[in-house]
């Protein structure tokens, strides 16, 4: 059987010292220990930037991770830079927050050709290669340059642009372009499938021939949405485990009767911390009885603190806790509780499990894994309430959440006030809606999804374009 390759910025490593790794790397190490893999990608370090790049190897069962590390400029230029300062507030219609510089541009891709070139290096010509997100866009680009012919596909876990942001990013139709050298393109909801398919066709003109294929010079690329999901079984057995956890981050026993409200997001614009904040104190002041009957416990990890924007928000946030605490609280009670740690993932379970509230507020998000997380976690016979945002993935498949505009203060308030006093014959109800999508779409059937599709493309790739045999019986299946 041919093996499977996967590249993505970062690579999970399987450490017995950490934190448990998440769904998503575990049902990739699953995919990979399968068939026999490679996992490849970044290894996080830094390295001075006239010395060598050098791949370390650590094998584990049937897979072998390759990483290497990043010179100082290409962490600016790459990862800081063109990744996360132009095509990440891009996809999360930030507009205000796009800087487009033609230097970092060529860094990402001097770095997408690197990963290309060692692609080259250890895949058979057989082997399946997966590229994970927005920091490779063009890798099969490069790989296609290299003369491979592998089966490429690449999955992109953050939202998809509209074309009047695309138009803002001088160099949107090579992108574009490259996108279309992968086999597979995955998104994950049917709003962003439609918002590629329609970036393709109108920037290039290239040619939709059936929903989900499109043909731009000599290749036939899927372009679908997989919805990512979580392992709910898995899920609710450790959380089940879990919920009593002495080593809890919050101390669930001191809380007594209160309701709790969870977020748990890193600290990042796109997920309307700020915004959730403001709802809670605006509640507070509107609904003093519930003064004392609830704590919002709020876990709120830091990452790229070397972009100006997530060094100001992570300040803004502190302040804000600080202000809400300040005005509200009592000798025994402090309405926000928040932690910055990075929290191990059966521990985290069992938070959710005992936790009355998830409210998640994204501006935009992919999908928001939380709120499946929070919702496989909850004990089936008093479950809690997920207060869900509009603009998240997740809310494309989870209707029977309290679906909410994070921008209207009002509504949030309201849906707060509604989560709060929801009977548990309505929870109950809406729970078993909930879990059944999660059962019937997990994260397994994700992967399956993509790698079924990805493999069958062999078969698109041969078939004769419109106008020409349409007798070709692959061309009629269509
Ligand atoms: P993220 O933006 O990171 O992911 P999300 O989908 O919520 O957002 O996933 C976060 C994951 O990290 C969850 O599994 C959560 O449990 C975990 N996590 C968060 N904070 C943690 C902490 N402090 N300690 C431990 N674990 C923590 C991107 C996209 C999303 C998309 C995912 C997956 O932005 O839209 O859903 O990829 O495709």
């Amino acid at each position: 059987m041919s093996k499977l390759i996967v590249l993505s910025n970062r690579v999970s490593l399987p450490n017995p010292d950490k934190p448990a790794a998440g769904g998503l790397a575990v049902a990739l190490q699953d995919a990979l220990d399968e068939t026999g893999g490679i996992w490849l990608g970044w290894n996080g370090e830094q390295i001075n930037n006239d010395q060598q790049a050098e791949f370390g190897r650590i094998n584990n069962k049937n897979v072998e991770y390759l990483t290497c590390p990043l010179t100082h400029q290409q962490y600016e230029q790459y990862y800081c830079g063109f990744a996360n300062n132009t095509l990440w507030p891009a996809m999360h219609e930030r507009a205000d927050l796009i800087e487009c510089n033609a230097e970092e541009y060529e860094t990402y891709q001097q770095v997408n050709r690197l990963f290309a070139e060692k692609l080259k290096d250890i895949a058979q010509p057989d082997d399946v290669i997966w590229v994970h997100d927005y920091h490779f866009f063009s890798v099969a680009r490069y790989c296609r340059e290299l003369g491979m012919q592998n089966k490429i596909g690449f999955f992109l876990h953050i939202p998809f642009a509209r074309l009047v942001i695309w138009r803002q990013i001088p160099m949107a139709n090579r992108l574009i372009q490259d996108l279309c050298q992968y086999d597979v393109v995955g998104l994950q909801t049917e709003h962003d499938q439609n918002l590629c398919m329609q970036a393709c066709t109108t920037l290039l003109q290239a040619q939709k021939i059936q929903q989900y294929l499109l043909s731009y010079q000599k290749r036939i690329t899927t372009i679908k949405c997989y919805p990512i999901g979580v392992n709910p079984d898995h899920i609710q057995k450790v959380a089940r485990q879990y919920a009593d956890d002495s080593q809890s981050v919050f101390d669930f026993d001191a809380l007594g009767k209160q309701q709790t409200i969870i977020g748990v997001d890193r600290i990042d614009y796109s997920k309307g911390l700020l915004e959730r904040f403001n709802a809670y104190s605006d509640f507070l002041a509107t609904y003093p009885e519930y003064h004392r009957q609830v704590t919002d416990l709020q876990i709120a990890c830091p990452c790229r603190l070397d972009i100006v924007a997530y060094q100001e928000l992570f300040k803004r946030l502190k302040e804000k806790v600080k202000t809400i605490n300040a005005q509200f609280a009592q000798d025994d009670w402090l309405p926000i509780e928040c932690s910055h740690d990075v929290v191990a993932h059966e521990a985290l379970m069992g938070i959710y499990r005992k936790s009355s509230i998830c409210w998640i507020s994204s501006i935009r998000d992919g999908m928001n894994l939380v709120a499946k997380e929070y919702i496989a976690a909850q004990d089936p016979a008093n479950p809690g309430v997920l207060i869900l945002s509009k603009y998240t993935g997740a809310a494309e498949q989870m209707p029977e959440a309290i679906i909410v505009d994070p921008e209207d203060p009002k509504a949030m308030v309201q849906a707060l006030k509604l989560a709060l006093d929801m009977p548990q014959e309505e929870r109950i109800r809406r729970y078993q809606k909930l879990i059944a999508g999660l059962k019937a779409f997990d994260i397994n059937d994700w992967r399956n999804a993509f790698l079924v599709d990805l493999r069958q493309n062999n078969e698109l790739q041969n078939f004769k374009r419109p106008g020409r045999d349409t007798a070709n019986p692959v061309y009629q299946l269509l």
